[in-house]
């Protein structure tokens, strides 16, 4: 059993009780530290989504439908202090469950606590607007939910990704049903237990575990569920699109991305070296925001080549709960697919590996950090996200060419300037394709009020911020002909 577990790991949550699923089947989850079986989660399926679909429509009936978005926004608040009282037992189970250092682990259940809290003070303040129209009208716009949410969440950043759409789907009005994936669930259903406790009625929330082909499918299959919020990969959200479509409802993509960080010749080099490195090997890599090429001008380029080689070779690879700067990725299977793409740049240079430390044992799933340098703008190991702790730098020019690199992926997510320039600055930010773009900076420290999604590959659809509570209502317009 995982170190700290406070609640039977085998049960979805559905209407309020926490029961076995209907096919009484069980999946193992495993700690990517060392390969140990950290305890057994529920495998739930299609009749265990169609209970919790039913349930979420009985809650929009029943006492959250009716409830007032001040009371919804007092409930949100209370899981978020809820959750900052718990920081350290969420902290503990993410750690084992997603190979996170404790660290990073502690800073997503502050992340969580703190999108709770945004959400719970958002969500008397969505308003409609008044539209002056004929002689004789009066017209408004009312924001309403959409209905039931169906949420199929990954295994990186489980508690954020929860925190980001349950927390505003929920403080919208809708009633969610939440899918946490098979290879880390335990703050999913943490977090059930804590919005349990804040007083959130039966069956706003909903939480079946199991694997994506079975409970996965199913929930953004079913014809009960007005709207999907994925965050994967691009082939799993191009089927959530496709299931969703043939029940015309919307559909939030987070697909991940390949995103770059613009190093000019006039960079403040000392600010930007920490924050170079460490988008790109956070959670080891496995981060869809995560920087994964650097694009460096010419004449620096030996500069930022040395000094991140330096950055790299400092970097400790072990367990999670050792708290060393990187653990293991998320599981064997992970770590194959980044051994594929490392193996892909053999024909490339490699600058700089991490140092595995003392503690890290054989059977975890380990990758060393690895720096590739002065690799070719079109190579697949610059061109695809590999979703782990490896970076390319890349030589440029001119700010053309910057420019031409930079959005030469099929993703557009992220995208860092580092430069003195004021109008390369502005100049830049227009040209570079992506739906966030930082100036002298790397994430601004992840806001949850910051609007947040991609273009292309990287999908649609917001989140985060307001837009996040625009995304999660539909608008409805009244006119009243009075006369
Ligand atoms: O993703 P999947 P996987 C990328 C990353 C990684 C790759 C594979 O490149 O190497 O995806 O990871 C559920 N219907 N990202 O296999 O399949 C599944 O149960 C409905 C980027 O884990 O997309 C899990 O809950 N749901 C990313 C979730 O989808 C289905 C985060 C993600 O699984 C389903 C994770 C189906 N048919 C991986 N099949 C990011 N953007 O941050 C699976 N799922």
């Amino acid at each position: 059993m995982p170190q700290g577990l406070w609640f039977d790991p085998e049960l979805c949550l559905i209407g309020g009780s926490w029961c076995a699923p209907v096919g009484g089947r069980t999946l193992a989850l495993i700690n990517p530290s060392d390969g140990s079986v950290l305890c057994n989660i529920a495998r739930g399926e299609a009749a265990d989504i169609d209970a919790a679909v039913g349930a979420a429509q009985n809650a929009l009936q029943g006492d959250w439908g009716r409830m007032s978005a001040l009371e919804r926004g007092r409930i949100l608040t209370r899981m978020g202090q809820l959750v900052l009282e718990r920081v350290d037992d969420l902290a503990l189970l993410e750690a084992q469950d997603v190979g996170k250092p404790l660290t990073q682990a502690r800073a997503d259940a502050v992340a969580l606590a703190r999108y709770l809290e945004f959400y719970g003070g958002a969500a008397d303040k969505v308003h409609g607007q008044t539209i002056p129209y004929l002689e004789g009208y009066t017209v408004y716009t009312l924001r309403e939910p959409h209905g039931v949410t169906g949420h199929i969440v990954p295994w990186n950043y489980p508690m954020q990704i929860i925190g980001r759409s349950v927390g505003a789907a929920l403080a919208m009005g809708n009633a969610a049903v939440l899918k946490p994936a098979e290879e880390a669930c335990l703050t999913a259903l943490a977090f059930a237990h804590i919005a349990q406790d804040a007083g959130l009625p039966d069956g706003a929330l909903n939480v079946v575990p199991g694997i994506g082909a079975e409970a996965g499918a199913a929930l953004t299959a079913h014809p009960g569920v007005q709207h999907v919020s994925f965050t994967g990969s691009v082939a799993t959200g191009a089927l959530v699109q496709q299931a969703a479509g043939r029940n015309v409802v919307p559909v939030t993509l987070e697909l991940g991305g390949k995103s770059p960080q613009l190093v000019f010749d006039d960079a403040d080099l000392d600010a930007a070296l920490p924050f170079l490195v460490n988008a790109g090997i956070q959670n080891a890599g496995q981060t869809c925001s995560a920087s994964s090429r650097i694009l460096v001008q010419r004449d620096v380029y030996d500069n930022i080549r040395h000094r991140m080689s330096e950055a790299y070779g400092a970097l400790t690879v072990g367990p999670a709960l050792s708290d060393l700067r990187v653990g293991p990725v998320i599981s064997q299977r992970q770590k194959d697919i980044i051994q594929g793409f490392l193996g892909k740049g053999a024909d490339l240079e490699v600058a700089a590996q991490g140092v595995l430390g003392d503690e890290a044992v054989n059977t975890g799933a380990y990758v060393l950090p690895t720096l590739f340098a002065g690799v070719p703008a079109d190579h697949p190991l610059a061109r695809d996200e590999i979703f782990g702790p490896v970076q390319v730098i890349i030589p440029f020019d001119t700010e053309e060419d910057a420019i031409r690199i930079a959005n030469s992926t099929d993703y557009g997510l992220v995208a860092s300037i580092w430069t003195g320039n004021g109008a390369r600055q502005m100049r830049l930010a227009k040209a570079i394709r992506s739906g966030q773009v930082f100036i002298n900076n790397y994430g601004a420290g992840g806001g949850v009020e910051l609007p947040f999604g991609g273009v292309g590959k990287s999908g649609h659809g917001r989140e985060k911020g307001f837009e996040a509570l625009y995304g999660f209502s539909q608008l409805k317009t009244v006119a009243a002909y009075h006369g």
